[in-house]
């Protein structure tokens, strides 16, 4: 038997004490239905707090991430409302945060069904996503991850455009005007379109639609890359412009 509830508090208390601990799959059970289990739990702690369901965030939808990370399935985890970055991030409150370039969708009515995910679109905008595995060393196995809400910290995105193409949309991620990352949309599961319908699928299947308002966050296209203190990121998407953070 797997403590549900213990578990999620040991990650949240790790991301609040900034401090990494030991993959749980160490020494629990933990299976992937029970990993959905304890992100739930965890959702329903930063709930607790006030926190607001923003959106969806998918995870592993490129080969470059999995081969990155050693897991080989899709993924799922929730964003808040104070998930959402400012122009300045503070890296001491995260334990060793990594950044990539996502592709953005803004939700524009609920979502009942898969088919209807792209009619729902209202708006799409390059992103980023700030991850901070909260288990020691970023080593985790697909359980593990899923329960720590898919590395979740913080996000961003850029001026909304209308909906389009983005089969095959050059992505650049650039620190301190180098150029960190670079790859096309298309690595996002041959298009993000699809990402967006599993995200709607996965969510319905967990008794969630997204709602309006809600953001999709479709995975990164590349991998992600470590985030100094004292940073300019700038992540730029071919047509959609760019989002920047300083940390
Ligand atoms: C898990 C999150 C993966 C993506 O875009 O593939 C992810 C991790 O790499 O820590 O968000």
């Amino acid at each position: 038997m797997v403590d549900v509830q213990a578990l999620a508090r040991i990650l949240d208390d790790a991301a609040r004490d900034v401090r990494a601990v030991p993959k749980l799959t160490g020494t629990a059970p933990l299976d992937v239905p029970a990993a959905y289990a304890v992100q739930r739990a965890g959702m329903e702690l930063r709930r607790r707090r006030g926190e607001r369901a923003a959106g969806v965030k998918m995870g592993f939808t490129s080969r470059a991430k999995m081969v990155q990370m050693g897991v080989d399935d899709v993924i799922w985890g929730l964003l808040t409302d104070r998930m959402l970055a400012g122009p300045t991030v503070d890296v001491s409150r995260l334990i060793h945060p990594r950044v990539e370039p996502e592709i953005a969708y803004l939700i524009g009515r609920e979502v009942r069904s898969p088919a209807e995910a792209e009619s729902a679109v209202a708006g799409v905008a390059v992103g980023f996503e700030i991850l901070d595995s909260r288990y020691r060393d970023f080593e985790f196995t697909l359980p593990d991850v899923i329960a720590d809400n898919a590395s979740a910290a913080l996000y961003g995105y850029g001026t909304w455009h209308a909906p389009r193409d983005l089969s095959n949309a050059g992505l650049l991620l650039e620190i301190d005007g180098r150029p960190a990352q670079a790859g096309s949309s298309a690595a996002i599961l041959g298009d993000p379109a699809r990402s967006l319908r599993a995200a709607a699928r996965l969510a319905l299947g967990a008794g969630i639609a997204l709602e309006p308002g809600w953001i999709v966050l479709a995975g990164a296209a590349t991998a992600a890359v470590p985030l100094p203190k004292d940073a300019h990121v700038r992540v730029t998407g071919a047509g959609l412009g760019s989002v920047e953070v300083t940390t």
